[in-house]
């Protein structure tokens, strides 16, 4: 835990008692604060009482005895509308922060030569790959790493603070929005498409909030950006132009003049404007596909800015295990291969897992976001059938319709076993049955983990008791 002095013998109200809140609380106590949490969730504030952290009820408090709200990243800000707690903040002007911006100040606050290496990663896809990525070749290189913030791990959690540790911080727009003192020595922005407009109100405003990514970096800082769709190009552009800090395009598919860049399966570096081949992907087997090769061009400029050798990196990329729930694989029945990419709740996250494989058996559907699957319409002629789930079903089988044959499963367990038998019986060589949902899992479960998790317990059991060819077909 990183304990918070900031606040010691002061008052701090912290809503939100999930992972975020939590650790939050915890850290705020050991640093000699009086911590006020409260939650909207009976049940979990009884969880978090009975883990032993004091919960009160901010709401009928005065406001103006609180020094500051922590609030979690899943608690409305400002759309689609402000959550009850930040009025009451912004009534009497308590500063709202994230757990991220308490960790930020923490870090400021210690003397230069303690201070450790922070490598941030944002991007509307791609940015846990990448984080435990930089991770791993980190680990690799010797170096003593922290991995936490979006991944999973709340930032507070992690091993204190100490001068020559790394700290690779995964950051939401959620938690940028609420951060305004973190320095990174590394700041990775992978790539920007439409997500969370829900809670940003439009592009401009999502977008907004994760360039705070940049904020604080001087002439020793390093911004990786990925060039490969208009937004983060013209970033990049912006940023060069504005030369505060050094700045590395990098890219899969285009050949840059200075960057990092991944072509045909290997990746180029021209970080200094002569470009060598440095590694190659189709050795590193937990990369596939070309929003991989991207993240694996960022990781490789994020650690050269902080001086891993090349060759340690080139190796540390084939030695990576990938993270669940991203193209995972979730094991092979008589032939037919099952992949997990749960982990795809917008259409643009499956675009990419669709991209890896010619033809599939995907499994889709839950809770859509704007769009629905249109922008996956190149992709159609790869899939050999849909079997639809959740929410957003009828409206995939309206856009589907003429185009591919679909089947509503309506729930993940029976999916997994249609597009198993009729994998099975294709005769094909490898089929592959992807469950790749490009929706949240919120009408069915209660995370994407949880959806992939049960998709690999259906496949699993699929393997103790097969199915008849002829049990369960629509
Ligand atoms: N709550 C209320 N009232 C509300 C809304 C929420 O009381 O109106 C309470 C809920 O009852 C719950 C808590 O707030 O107890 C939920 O807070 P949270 O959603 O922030 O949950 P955490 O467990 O703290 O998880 C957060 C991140 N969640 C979100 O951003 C939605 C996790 O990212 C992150 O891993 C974790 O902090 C640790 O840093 C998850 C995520 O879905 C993976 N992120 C989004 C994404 O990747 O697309 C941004």
């Amino acid at each position: 835990m990183i304990p918070i002095t900031e606040f010691k013998n002061r008052d701090v109200a912290v809503f939100g008692l999930a992972r975020t809140g939590l650790a939050a609380a915890r850290a705020l106590t050991a640093g000699g604060a009086r911590v006020h949490a409260w939650d909207d969730n009976d049940a979990t504030r009884a969880s978090a009482e009975a883990a032993g952290v004091p919960v009160s009820d901010i709401n009928s408090r005065d406001w103006r005895t609180f020094a500051a709200l922590v609030l979690s990243p899943g608690v409305p800000l400002t759309f689609p509308e402000p959550h009850r707690v930040v009025t009451l903040a912004d009534a009497v002007g308590v500063p709202i922060m994230s757990d991220i911006e308490l960790f930020a100040r923490a870090v400021n606050a210690l003397p230069a030569t303690q201070r450790p290496k922070l490598i941030g990663i944002t991007g509307t896809n791609g940015k846990s790959t990448t984080s435990a990525l930089i991770a791993h070749i980190l680990k690799e290189a010797g170096k003593d790493v922290r991995l936490g913030g979006n991944i999973g791990h709340a930032i507070l959690e992690l091993e204190p603070l100490h001068a020559g540790a790394y700290y690779v911080i995964e950051l939401s727009s959620y938690q940028l929005e609420l951060t305004a003192s973190l320095r990174l020595d590394v700041a990775v922005w992978l790539n920007l498409t439409p997500d969370h407009l829900d809670r940003h109100g439009d592009m401009a405003a999502y977008g907004a909030a994760k360039k705070r990514i940049f904020l604080n970096q001087g002439a020793a800082d390093w911004a990786v950006i990925g060039v490969d769709d208009g937004h983060s190009a013209a970033l990049c552009t912006e940023l060069t132009r504005a030369a505060v800090q050094h700045v590395s395009p990098v890219s899969s598919g285009q050949a840059l003049g200075r960057g990092v860049c991944a072509l045909g399966g290997k990746l180029i570096d021209a970080l200094s404007g002569r470009s060598e081949v440095v590694a190659d992907l189709t050795q590193a087997p937990a990369l596939a596909g070309k929003h991989n090769a991207q993240n694996a061009a960022a990781a490789y400029a994020a650690t050269r800015a902080l001086g891993v050798d090349h060759r340690i990196i080139a190796q540390a990329l084939t030695t990576f295990g990938g993270l669940p729930h991203r193209l995972e694989r979730a094991g092979t029945i008589e032939g037919v291969r099952f992949v997990n990419d749960s982990k795809a709740t917008n259409a643009n996250a499956a675009a990419q897992a669709l991209a890896v494989y010619p033809r599939v058996y995907w499994i889709a559907g839950g809770v859509a976001k704007e769009g629905g699957i249109d922008e996956l319409a190149e992709f159609f002629p790869r899939m050999a059938k849909a079997y639809l789930i959740g929410q957003s079903a009828g409206d995939f089988s309206d856009t589907l319709r003429g185009k591919v044959a679909t089947v509503m499963a309506g729930n993940l367990e029976a999916a997994v076993k249609l597009a198993f038998n009729d994998a099975r019986a294709s005769g094909e060589p490898h089929p592959v049955v992807l469950l790749s949902p490009a929706c949240a899992s919120f009408d069915q479960f209660r995370s994407y983990e949880e959806r992939g998790d049960k998709f690999k317990a259906y496949v699993a059991a699929l393997s103790e008791a097969p199915p008849k060819a002829n049990g369960a077909k629509a």
